[in-house]
């Protein structure tokens, strides 16, 4: 009687590997975030902090702390970096190449694209593989639904290899293989938030320079930025795209004529104009150079640089 035929591989129950090993450095609010949440996945972490004291709290919830940078490197073959600064990230992790040889960093500091190929051109030159990212969460969303981490770097195959690590933290976007990309897209979503924040901020002052409570404005202020949203960001990028940027909704000319009604209220209720200046300067721009009838997708081109 012929032995049994082992089972084929797809048939054969796979062993599910355990949590790979992961080293955190930098336990600021986002740092331990991302800690915690490896820990809680069960992957065996190591973490360091320039001032001690914040290791208690994961070591308490089974993190390993190290006393150097060094020893926590070199505990694991992924080491993930979240300080305040590029900056920082230099001048902690240049004298640690020899430690880093041979593994992998993912640096999820807030930074430029141009930093971020730097750090990976030096990476590159020490024999360590890296890998930029663009958090796109507050500490509490960390391992939440809706939280995501945009990722770039010259391996993707090595990104495979550590991609069940990362996917502990938030969900993951792959940006490519150009290193300054992941910090593009982080850059360019803040943008629009920052820009919001600021038309928030201002719509808060002109109510509130007549004594309106922001609880008044807040749920119109929220319902008519969402529905704006919706409408001017695929328009946009739609007219962009193809090039094509007449309107039959608002054109710039029309706007570039309404905005004194905001800069006139604006300073009579004393208030400062903030970005309205500058949307001033550049509809004025655009319905100079003949750009009138077009949409506010216009705007986008004429942003860049002579
Ligand atoms: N918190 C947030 O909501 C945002 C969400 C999106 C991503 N950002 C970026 O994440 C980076 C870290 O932010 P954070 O909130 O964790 O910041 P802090 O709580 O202030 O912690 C800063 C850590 O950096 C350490 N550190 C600073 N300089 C150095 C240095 N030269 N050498 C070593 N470590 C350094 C600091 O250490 P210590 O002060 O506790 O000793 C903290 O661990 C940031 O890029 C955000 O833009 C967060």
């Amino acid at each position: 009687m012929p032995a049994q035929q082992p089972l084929s591989p797809s048939l054969s129950p796979s062993p599910t590997p355990s949590p790979a090993p992961v080293t955190v450095l930098g336990l600021g609010l986002m740092g331990s975030a991302l800690a915690a949440a490896l820990l809680k996945a069960g992957h065996p972490t190591t973490v360091w902090n320039r001032t001690a004291a914040k290791t208690g709290p994961l070591a308490a919830q089974g993190a390993q702390p190290a006393d150097t940078a060094t020893e926590a490197i070199t505990a694991s073959p992924l080491t993930i970096v979240c300080l305040t600064t590029n900056d920082s990230v230099r001048s902690l992790l240049e004298p640690e190449a020899d430690a880093l040889k041979g593994r992998t960093l993912v640096n999820l500091t807030n930074g430029t694209p141009s930093q971020a190929r730097e750090l990976a051109a030096w990476a590159e030159a020490h024999g360590i593989t890296y890998f930029d990212g663009g958090i796109m969460a507050v500490p509490q969303m960390i391992a939440t639904p809706g939280a995501y981490i945009f990722y770039s770097g010259s391996d993707e195959a090595a990104f495979a290899t550590h991609r069940p690590t990362l996917a502990a933290l938030a969900d993951i976007k792959w940006a490519g293989t150009d290193p300054g990309l992941a910090a593009l897209y982080d850059l360019a979503l803040l943008t629009g938030m920052y820009g919001m924040a600021a038309g928030v901020a201002q719509a808060f002052a002109l109510t509130g320079s007549e004594g309106i409570p922001a609880r008044e404005l807040a749920p119109l202020l929220t319902d008519w930025i969402v529905a704006m949203t919706h409408g001017v960001v695929p328009g946009t990028a739609e007219a962009l795209d193809t090039d094509r940027h007449l309107t039959d909704v608002s054109n710039l000319a029309m706007n570039r004529e309404a905005l004194p009604n905001f800069t006139d209220t604006f300073a009579e209720q004393g208030l400062r104009a903030g970005l309205f200046e500058s949307l001033q300067e550049l509809l004025d721009r655009a319905v100079e150079q003949g750009y009138g009838a077009d949409g506010f997708s216009r705007l986008v081109t004429l942003l860049k640089k002579d």
